[in-house]
């Protein structure tokens, strides 16, 4: 039977085929999981109408700004009149200025500070706080995370502090729900080629640094950011909450 069979989730974060939002929902719904998605601003909605559409013309696609807390609420509204239970949540949202993943870190401005933790960190709170009332047969809460919240990326600058803010709040979003039998927990992804990572400079670089010096000697294909992100939300991590996975081809554990 299929790992996610009956189960219903909801997805922020895809803009294009390219996104890891997309590679984890695409494995979400070849598993049997019935899903609604959200798309930041109307420049996006058309291109996620194209891609969750493949799942049927029913499928539920909503405007979400995540720093908007009406949007949030009429999402979670309009999720619980629809599906009445929701199971999975997919958190796939970060945005700094981009000055701010430029310069030096010591320059960051407070606007882009405050900016890169609303979107980015404090988001996974309100939509955890959202989603909680609604999996009522527990859930899993998956969110992205990357290396530079643990250790200096050059460029990554409060990107990395707001990854930070993110692990440390899943770990107490964990703490919070796992009463409620909800799971919540960090894929900390190697670099992939999105949208959100193109423009960055040396980033092709990046790439051939984590090929050269990752115990599996290349770089991770957003397909085994599905399979970790469907392990997440199986039950066969039934008692795995507040962590950070990486999926990086062991990147992580090099010191040198
Ligand atoms: O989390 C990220 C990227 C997130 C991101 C990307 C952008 C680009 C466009 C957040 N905000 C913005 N703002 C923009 O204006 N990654 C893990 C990818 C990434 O970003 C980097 C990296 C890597 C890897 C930035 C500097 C150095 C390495």
């Amino acid at each position: 039977m299929p790992l996610l069979d009956g189960k219903h989730g909801l997805v922020f974060g895809v803009a294009n085929k390219r996104s890891i939002a997309w590679a984890i929902a695409q494995a979400w719904a070849r598993e049997g999981a019935k899903l609604a998605f959200t798309y930041q601003g109307e420049r996006l909605k058309e291109n996620v109408e194209e891609l969750a559409g493949t799942f049927g013309a029913d499928t539920l696609i909503l405007p979400c700004d995540v720093t908007k807390d009406e949007q949030i609420t009429d999402v979670f509204k309009t999720v619980g009149g629809k599906f009445g239970k929701l199971h999975l949540m997919l958190h796939s949202v970060a945005f700094a200025p981009k000055d701010a993943l430029e310069g030096e870190f010591v320059n960051t401005s407070r606007e882009a500070f405050r900016v890169a933790h609303d979107v980015s960190a404090y988001s996974l709170v309100a939509l955890a706080r959202g989603a909680a009332p609604l999996m009522t047969e527990g859930g899993s809460i998956v969110a992205m995370s990357y290396y530079g919240a643990e250790k200096v990326v050059p460029h990554y600058n409060v990107m990395g502090v707001a990854k930070a803010a993110l692990e440390a709040s899943t770990r107490y979003l964990a703490y919070d729900l796992g009463p409620k039998k909800i799971r919540v927990n960090c894929i900390s992804a190697g670099p992939v080629n999105t949208l959100a990572a193109r423009g960055i400079g040396g980033f092709t670089e990046m790439l051939k640094v984590y090929e050269a010096r990752s115990p599996l000697k290349r770089n991770l294909v957003p397909e085994e950011l599905g399979a970790t992100g469907t392990f997440l939300a199986s039950d066969g991590a039934a008692a795995i909450t507040g962590q950070v996975i990486y999926v990086d081809c062991g990147y992580q554990i090099m010191g040198m």
